[in-house]
């Protein structure tokens, strides 16, 4: 190592696998934006939690920053090291280490695939609900330090309601405990719930113990068309209060245009501005006839224009794919993104601002939109045309975004429902959380990290 740092983290160290190739730095010091040019010093990769210790200490030593790294599916640049830092990946730490029958827990390392995860659970006989779409390729890990979402959260919640216990690795380099897994623990402070969220300023989780549920009763999944923006919360109204949701999405055409265009399979025939893929319990005929009642109300009421019930697993995967493909779709255009929420009751009279903004302000950009409707969550996709520059196209975005920021706080929303800030969103915080509560999250990152090594520059300016 001609570094003299990475030299003594070798001599104390030995075993600690390290890279440095220029393939491995661009590969590691990287997420899904792909806006920052990668630019670490290493990518370290652990394979124990003593492992993991050791590389804070000598960062502290060192004034080394550390970037916490799981898939590096992440959309919104908490896990890009783009000023000399060590990447410290826990993609060796992926192994299942306990289920628990009785608790129904499982506990993982961090770096497990939420995928693999799916598997544990069902192989038990039990399901982690926790679910997106990039399952395959994100972590434990990452999904516990953005809180992730995902196309469950209308009847499951977000990771934080499946964590009962973690591991953690303080900024300081000490290993704490956190809730061991209890259901009722009302004894102070509950750092677990702290760290979740935290986009890896705090610690860095080393194991975490999953709880685990009953699978769901057999369902059905329907892809529906509608006429407006209007009918889209009134068919949701309708439909939660007559099924029992697992799912409510939804999707514009011009996102549909560009999964198709990747391969996905059209569903129904003709031109509709707004799609949704619901799925919901129907374990018997009873409750696949309230589905059929209340999309024919739908229909009546001119709420619906078409829709079809899938009547297979292979054709609910396809009417899936049609939701799900449609980051993949456009990961090509490298898209600038907003992931705002607001409550459910205020999604109609913020939708209408919104599409009023987005109208005005990109006149001759395509803008697509989808999300979880259900959950009052809205993914934006901004594609840049081809004749403007990248650096001005951001800029476009970013002023635009503040206007969104503005429209969110006049709502109460968040200017993140699920991907955390990051670098991108980190000059939007304050439309979000007050200076009171900014000042607070600095106060407890400084307890937690006091040499600020620990994702320096993400989720606020560090200084
Ligand atoms: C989804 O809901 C993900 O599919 C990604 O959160 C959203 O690409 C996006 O903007
Ligand atoms: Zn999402």
């Amino acid at each position: 190592m001609s570094d003299a740092r990475l030299a003594d983290l070798s001599r104390r160290l030995p075993d600690l696998r390290l890279l440095v190739a220029a393939a491995d730095l661009e590969h590691y010091g990287r997420d899904w934006t792909r806006r920052w040019t990668p630019a670490p010093l290493a990518i370290a990769l652990p394979a124990s939690i003593d492992e993991v210790q050791a590389i804070l200490c000598w960062a502290n030593e060192h004034d080394v920053a550390i970037v916490p790294s799981g898939g590096r599916t992440g959309l919104s640049g908490g896990a890009v090291a783009a000023n000399g830092e060590v990447v410290l990946s826990l993609q060796r730490m992926n192994r299942v280490l306990d289920f628990d029958a009785v608790d129904r827990t499982l506990t993982v390392q961090p770096g497990i695939a939420l995928h693999t995860v799916h598997e544990a659970a069902r192989s038990h006989g039990l399901i982690y609900p926790v679910d997106f779409a990039a399952r395959g390729s994100c972590s434990i890990g990452g999904n516990i330090a953005t809180n992730a979402g995902g196309i469950r959260v209308i009847r499951y919640g977000n990771t934080r309601e499946w964590i009962v216990g973690l591991q953690v690795v303080t900024g300081s380099g000490e290993l704490i405990e956190l809730n061991r897994g209890l259901i009722k623990n009302s004894s102070g402070y509950d750092f677990r719930q702290l760290l979740i969220g935290s986009e890896g300023t705090l610690g860095i989780v080393v194991e975490a113990t999953l709880k685990l549920t009953d699978p769901p009763p057999p369902s059905q999944v329907m892809l529906l068309a509608l006429p407006d923006m209007d009918a889209l919360m009134q068919v949701f109204a309708l439909f939660r209060a007559r099924l029992a949701l697992q799912a409510f999405e939804f999707f514009t055409d011009r996102a549909l245009e560009h999964v198709l265009a990747h391969g996905a399979q059209r569903a129904i025939e003709g031109d509709y501005p707004y799609y949704v893929v619901t799925e919901f319990d129907a374990a018997d005929e009873p409750a696949q006839d309230a589905a059929l009642a209340a999309f024919e109300h739908a229909l009546e009421r001119g709420w619906v224009s078409d829709g079809v019930i899938a009547q297979s697993e292979a054709q609910a995967t396809a009417l899936w794919r049609l939701r799900e493909g449609i980051t993949e779709s456009l990961a090509p255009r490298r898209p600038y993104k907003n992931d705002v929420s607001v409550r459910i009751s205020a999604v109609p009279a913020f939708l209408h601002e919104m599409q009023a903004l987005l109208a005005h302000e990109y006149p001759q950009v395509e803008v697509v939109w989808f999300g979880h409707i259900g959950d009052g969550n809205l993914h934006i996709n901004v594609l840049r045309p081809e004749e403007l520059a990248e650096e001005a196209f951001i800029a476009q975005c970013e002023h635009v975004t503040k206007l969104l920021a503005a429209t969110l706080q006049r709502h109460g929303g968040s200017i993140s429902a699920e991907h955390g800030i990051g670098l991108v969103k980190r000059a939007y915080l304050e439309s979000t959380r007050s200076a009171a509560e900014i000042a607070l999250m600095r106060g407890v990152r400084k307890v937690f990290d006091p040499n600020g090594i620990l994702n320096p520059g993400k989720l606020f300016a560090d200084g």
